[in-house]
């Protein structure tokens, strides 16, 4: 079932809202490494303890970045290409790398991909011995049946606590068909909170204790929030806050902070708005058992983008006026924002930090944010789905 565009007119006046009274900072976008392109960048991190960083390309290899700024070519860190398996390539691959806060005395970093008949993403742990990864280390923690193609999500990140989170979409497809997301059994549509370094009975990994729903019967122990539809983005900024930008669906594109056992309303609501196609049983919505949602701390409309990229809080020097800003992007239309909240999570400014691409033939849709991380300097790169990386100038 298709959705009907909504009205132009009513996008346009809520577009109008969710500009900006300040004026944008002066910030250029420019390409990092003008020689240099990679196809399909979807994150980076360095290693911890060492000078180097590194770039994950959804096809499943890992490059080194260069240091030279004039390189035209990476170094291959890992060649993960036996294992990431990718039916349709839009969605599915390598998606996430995260480092064991322990990384230099154990060598552990995280994997999370795609993989078929059956199709499904998977959690895996592998060693890196003198930061050189060792495939044949891999520990598979969590293996998550996909019934679809899209929407996997997929990015591990550990919290300040020393346990990993980890987002999954809802499974894909249009209005969350097999209905995942609300579905505490399901591990899809949600964010997971388990700990890399424990044992819970058989499972390859622990169930914190103070997990929301631990010992709650037909709900999945390592939930920590629920009802997302296809997070990407998904940050711990310096102050414990988590931030995940949740991908709609025809309408609205959102932010949220995500809190313990949270229900982030997917797919009863897109954005700050009932999903009219929601095919969930009515909410409960008083008693004991009324269902709460949370709407997002920010969301903006089909007529400023078309699928949010989540950021990170920038937290550098070169930028003074960003700091404490959750800079973001659209990747459809290339719009850069700046998100600056206050202590109790509301919105206090959103400024526009790149302008939407032009839509002529010569630049087309060439920057097409897929993640925004922070470098070892506090600096941003920005890592684009034309296979460049980007830094603010
Ligand atoms: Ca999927
Ligand atoms: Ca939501």
């Amino acid at each position: 079932m298709q959705i009907r565009p909504p009205h132009l007119a009513a996008l346009l006046a809520a577009s109008a809202l969710t500009q900006p009274a300040t004026a944008a900072p002066a910030v250029k976008f420019v390409p990092a490494f003008p020689n240099l392109t990679i196809k399909k960048p979807v994150w980076t991190a360095p290693i911890p303890g060492t000078d180097t960083e590194l770039l994950l390309a959804q096809g499943g290899v890992i490059y080194e970045l260069p240091e030279d700024r004039g390189a035209e070519e990476a170094k291959v860190w890992l060649d993960f290409t036996d294992r990431v398996q990718i039916d349709k390539d839009f969605e599915e691959g390598l998606l996430g790398l995260a480092f064991h806060p322990k990384y230099a005395s154990n060598g552990k970093f995280y994997l999370y991909y795609s993989r078929q008949n059956p199709k499904r993403s998977i959690l895996s742990e592998l060693v890196a011995r003198d930061h050189k990864p060792d495939p044949s280390s891999e520990r598979v923690l969590l293996e998550i049946a996909q019934p679809y193609w899209n929407h996997d999500s997929g990015l591990p990140t550990f919290g300040p606590d020393g346990y990993l989170y980890v987002s999954t979409g809802d499974g894909g497809k249009a209005n969350d068909p097999l209905m995942t997301s609300q579905n505490l059994f399901s591990l899809l549509g949600k964010i997971l909170r388990i700990d890399v370094d424990g044992r819970s009975g058989d499972l390859p990994y622990g169930i914190p204790e103070d997990n929301p729903f631990v010992g709650k019967p037909g709900a999945r122990a390592e939930i920590w929030a629920y009802g997302l539809r296809n997070p990407w983005g998904l940050h711990f900024d310096k102050g414990g806050r988590l931030w995940c930008a949740d991908v709609g669906q025809a309408l609205w594109e959102e932010i949220d902070l995500i809190e313990k056992g949270g229900n982030y309303g997917w797919s009863y609501r897109e954005g700050a708005h009932d999903f009219e196609l929601s095919r969930n049983p009515p909410l409960v919505t008083e008693g004991k058992d009324a269902v709460k949602l949370i709407d997002p701390v920010h969301e903006y409309s089909h007529a400023d983008g078309i699928s949010i990229t989540g950021g990170v809080v920038y937290d550098g020097e070169a930028f003074p006026r960003l700091k404490g800003h959750y800079i973001y992007g659209d990747w459809g239309s290339g719009y850069v924002w700046g998100l600056k909240v206050d202590g109790e999570g509301k919105k206090v400014a959103n400024v526009i930090l790149r302008q939407r691409n032009r839509t002529d033939a010569k630049q087309g849709r060439s920057f097409q944010p897929t993640a925004f991380a922070t470098r070892p300097d506090g600096e941003l790169w920005i890592l684009s789905w034309d296979g460049k990386i980007y830094e603010m100038e």
